[in-house]
């Protein structure tokens, strides 16, 4: 895949926002995040045909800025979708199954050591996530932060995987986590949180142009 895409990763569920969602997706979409992924999970997250409905409206909105969509963990409806690709963690559908059928899009794993690093890249993924660097509310399952370490040790290893952060990530973190060896930085709270959406975005869009 194109590394770039990576550089400023916006993920949002609608829970994870306290305005109506779709008018923070497009405030970052105009502050030009590169790429867009649905995380729709948790708590009061959206379900069956309201989850779809809402689904397909942030991938039209995507289409309208020519972001492309991914979809977390839910490979059924990325398909139904024909959404640009499929983000799983450790404990969802393998991306070895998930490759095969999935040709030409962008699959994504979170990983959290060069084991699962190593067994990713053997999938045939297009990028791994690594992370929380640093503490996060926005999973409520997630490990302890790491820092840059794994990033480091990850992109000395595997030079050629794309390679995204996440977890607590701000504008100020940019020089710190590409320096590090990730492709770019995945965003939810501060993008999703904040009052002008479009402003926080080019926050992250200008520190990583000034690398
Ligand atoms: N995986 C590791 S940390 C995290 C996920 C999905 C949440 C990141 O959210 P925030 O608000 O940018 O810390
Ligand atoms: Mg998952």
């Amino acid at each position: 895949m194109d590394k770039t895409l990576l550089s400023t990763y916006f993920i949002m569920g609608s829970n994870n926002v306290s305005r109506p969602p779709l008018e923070v997706l497009e405030e970052a979409l105009i502050g030009g995040i590169t790429l867009f992924q649905l995380r729709e999970k948790g708590e009061n997250a959206l379900t069956g045909d309201a989850y779809v409905e809402f689904a397909k409206q942030c991938q039209s909105l995507c289409q309208k800025y020519k972001v492309p969509f991914i979809v977390n963990d839910d490979f059924d409806l990325a398909v139904q979708l024909d959404a640009d690709g499929v983000h799983v963690g450790q404990s969802d559908l393998n991306a070895t199954v998930i490759r095969p059928q999935f040709k030409g899009k962008i699959l994504g794993v979170s990983v959290h050591n060069l084991e699962e690093m190593q067994n990713a890249i053997q999938a045939g993924v297009d990028y791994v996530g690594i992370g929380p660097v640093y503490a996060t509310s926005s999973k409520a399952d997630a490990i302890p932060p790491s820092g840059t370490k794994m990033i480091k040790e990850a992109s000395q290893r595997f030079p050629a995987m794309p390679i995204v952060a996440i977890g607590g990530l701000q504008a100020e973190h940019t020089a710190e986590v590409l320096q590090a060896g990730a492709d770019g930085l995945s965003i939810i709270s501060a993008i999703a949180s904040a009052e002008d959406a479009t402003a926080a975005t080019q926050s992250f869009v200008n520190a990583v142009k000034n690398i």
